[in-house]
């Protein structure tokens, strides 16, 4: 591992934090800086994963500074939304000693990212093999950055990136520029950098993306995007990209020529938000692919035998889980037996690990909102198979033609094996989990995942890609899938309705992305906790009330409607569990035609009430389970929907932690109120 000096760290405004980093290079035998930009999202990354990253190569006299401070902010913010990290080398060795030419276009701040071969820069002009080799290997080891990356680059980093990724393909998921050189061996600046560099400006045919674009026999990336500003002064004679559209060949090359752009970082920063979303979509792509072929596991030593494994077991109301040693049994038939990889705290574990679930049963191992593997399955069982990648879910989906529930597209409430899972058993009235001494403990929601192993009933498994992390695909299994399916399937908001939202915890901030997405008009969010509405608005709402009594003068449904709108919003809904709040909702509904849709689970006893007359006057009161979505069909589209970056989730984990026995810690977090997912890996 080599050794690096951390320079300065730098929060950056969006998320994220900026690093410069010094360390002793073995290419170019100097002390080299690069800049390190790591997404919030890269402190809650799978340990086993790195996160993907996008090089980004500076042009001549830059380092990476220029990039961070003129095209950073939009650059940043970009990669934040990507999740992706940013690596900035350095354009040259430098320092004391290092061969220098007087000249912008030569040595120190122009080393053309090739190895050179000639005195006096052999020594140390060695950023071919520092960009390809050595700054790769560094911040993977060091940083848990980019085995899944990508190049981009400005001028000279321009010709850099195209010549680098065209030798080599398979290193890089995708390749863009800014104002390329593309054809530097037909150019002045090329000329005089390989003659100097390499001996020849033959010498340089090997790195003019030109030249090797000439020699590709078949398309190595799906697309390479090239910016090129028209009222640039280097555009007619040092960057020549009509040279490289000229060479046609199988590699689709796209190149945007801009009016009233020049070579200056102004152009960069006006169009790095699109290089990065272009690159972001193609390294979560192949980070997605990188993560399915290793997915592979080796149960062949425990199928069909009981398992022993690590799990947190709920003794009773309002104590802390206790880590156990259990034992799970083998699948029955019907049955799918799963390594769970990761689970995330929902509300509804700590409403029935505090005693309000009327349904609550002890001892019991809770959790249901979780990523699983599975392990073995009994007889019978045919949709899914070991290794298999599987979403648990409580409404289950049995999809038999005889299940008037599944059969119809009113309702995902399938009641199949409901019965039995309310008293805490398998289908067949028993139980698959067992503390040390023998004796039974129930089963949760169908699901019970705070525990290393579990077993679940067939119809409960959503088989998915395994291109998604199972530690982000979780929340699928609950609280942002409620959020979501009650705005699109449960009400069916329309574009520029009117929404209200109460609760902003993952299930109602999921709630406002689904309105976002479905184009609501205005979206009023509200919370007793003001450290919630700054997510909220990240994802659209437009308006947040602190409803707390001490800072508003009336009931919060006179302030939405009345105040802020004139007759109610289109829909409301409620995702606090308090039954007052569910009234304020619905009263808060549009008069004729408003919908109140509760998402929140009231403890046992605690009912709602209104005066008849907000039906009469045409309000509409229902709820939702899971949000409506029929489980096994939809959560796969789900995260299908998230692969193609079409919806984003990493947001929701605020917090994560590794090992089962981490449960309670994530418990505490889910009460600190500044977390909306805490995800335990196990
Ligand atoms: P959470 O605890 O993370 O969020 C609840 C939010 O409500 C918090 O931000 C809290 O500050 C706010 N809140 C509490 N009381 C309030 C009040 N009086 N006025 C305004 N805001 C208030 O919970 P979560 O995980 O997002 O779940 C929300 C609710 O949804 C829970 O009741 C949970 O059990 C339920 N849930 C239901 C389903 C379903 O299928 N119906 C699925 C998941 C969760
Ligand atoms: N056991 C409680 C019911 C709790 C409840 O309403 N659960 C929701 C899911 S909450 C997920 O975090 C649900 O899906 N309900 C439908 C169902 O069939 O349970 C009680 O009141 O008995
Ligand atoms: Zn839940």
């Amino acid at each position: 591992m080599s050794k690096y000096e951390v320079v300065s760290t730098n929060r950056v405004a969006g998320g994220g934090t900026y690093q410069r980093i010094k360390h002793e290079s073995t290419s170019t035998k100097t002390p080299m800086i690069f800049g390190l930009f790591l997404p919030s999202t890269h402190a809650t990354k799978q340990v086993t994963e790195t996160t993907p990253a996008l090089f980004w190569l500076s042009g001549l006299t830059c380092d990476d500074t220029n990039f961070a401070m003129k095209a950073g902010p939009a650059a940043f913010a970009a990669a934040e939304e990507q999740c992706i990290a940013l690596v900035l080398p350095d354009t040259s060795p430098r320092g004391e000693g290092v061969p220098n030419e007087d000249s912008y276009d030569m040595g120190i701040g122009a080393g053309f990212y090739v190895d050179a071969t000639e005195e006096p820069y052999a020594a140390n002009y060695k950023m071919y093999t520092y960009v390809t080799e050595e700054l790769p290997k560094l911040v993977e080891e060091s940083f848990e950055v980019g085995t899944v990356k990508s190049i981009s680059g400005h001028s000279m980093g321009g010709h850099g990136a195209m010549t680098i990724a065209f030798k080599n393909p398979t290193a890089w998921a995708s390749v863009s520029a800014f104002s390329p050189i593309c054809n530097p061996t037909q150019v002045p600046w090329g000329e005089k950098a390989f003659k100097a560099y390499l001996g020849s400006v033959d010498a340089g045919k090997a790195h003019d993306a030109t030249e090797l674009l000439k020699g590709l026999q078949s398309s190595c990336f799906d697309d390479i995007l090239i910016d090129q500003g028209k009222d640039d002064n280097f555009l007619a004679n040092q960057l020549k990209p009509e040279n490289l559209t000229a060479v046609g060949g199988p590699q689709k090359v796209t190149v945007n020529m801009r009016s009233g752009y020049d070579h200056s970082y102004y152009f960069v920063s006006a169009y790095i938000k699109d290089h990065v979303a272009f690159h972001g979509a193609r390294l979560n792509k192949a980070q997605g692919k990188l993560r399915a072929s290793r997915s592979s596991y080796d149960f062949s030593s425990t199928t069909g035998k009981p398992i022993k494994c690590k799990a947190m077991v709920a003794r009773g109301p309002k104590q802390p889980l206790t880590e156990e040693e259990i034992t799970v049994d083998a699948p029955k038939a019907g049955e799918v037996r799963v390594k769970v990889i990761a689970n995330a705290l929902c509300h509804t574990d700590i409403y029935t690990l505090d005693g309000y679930d009327p349904e609550g049963l002890f001892p019991c191992i809770l959790g249901h909102e979780a990523g699983c593997v599975v392990e073995s399955v009994g007889p019978g069982v045919l949709s899914v198979q070991p290794g298999d990648h599987v979403i648990p879910c409580y409404t289950p989906q049995c999809s038999q033609t005889s299940c008037i529930f599944c059969m119809s597209p009113k309702t995902n409430l399938c009641p199949e094996i409901r019965s039995t899972q309310g008293q805490g058993v398998m289908p067949d009235g028993t139980v698959r989990l067992h503390d040390k001494d023998g004796k039974d403990i129930f089963h949760f929601m169908g699901c019970s995942t705070m525990s290393e192993y579990t077993v679940l009933a067939e119809i409960s498994c959503a088989k998915i890609s395994k291109e998604m992390a199972l530690s982000k695909a979780c929340l699928f299994g609950c609280g942002v899938s409620t959020g979501l399916g009650a705005v699109w399937n449960t009400c069916k908001v329309e574009a520029d309705s009117t929404v209200a939202v109460f609760g902003l915890g993952a299930v109602g901030l999921a709630v406002i992305q689904g309105a976002k997405m479905a184009g609501a008009s205005k979206i009023i969010a509200v919370d007793l906790n003001p450290d919630k509405f700054e997510m909220a608005k990240k994802l659209g709402a437009t308006d947040c009330v602190n409803s707390s009594p001490d800072k508003i003068d009336k009931p919060i449904q006179k302030v939405i409607a009345g105040d802020m709108t004139p007759w109610g919003v289109d829909y409301s809904f409620d995702c606090t569990g308090n039954v007052k709040v569910m009234r304020a909702a619905l009263e808060c509904a549009h008069r004729g035609w408003g919908e109140s849709c509760v998402i929140g689970v009231a403890a046992s006893g605690h009912e709602i009430a209104t005066r008849p007359f907000q039906l009469v006057t045409g309000r509409v009161w229902k709820g939702t389970a899971f949000g409506g979505f029929k489980s096994r069909r939809d959560v796969p589209q789900l995260v299908e929907r998230h692969l193609k970056g079409e919806l984003p989730i990493d947001h929701f984990i605020t917090h994560s932690f590794e090992g089962v026995n981490k449960t309670n810690d994530a418990i505490h977090a889910l009460h600190s109120g500044d977390c909306l997912r805490a995800v335990v890996r196990y």
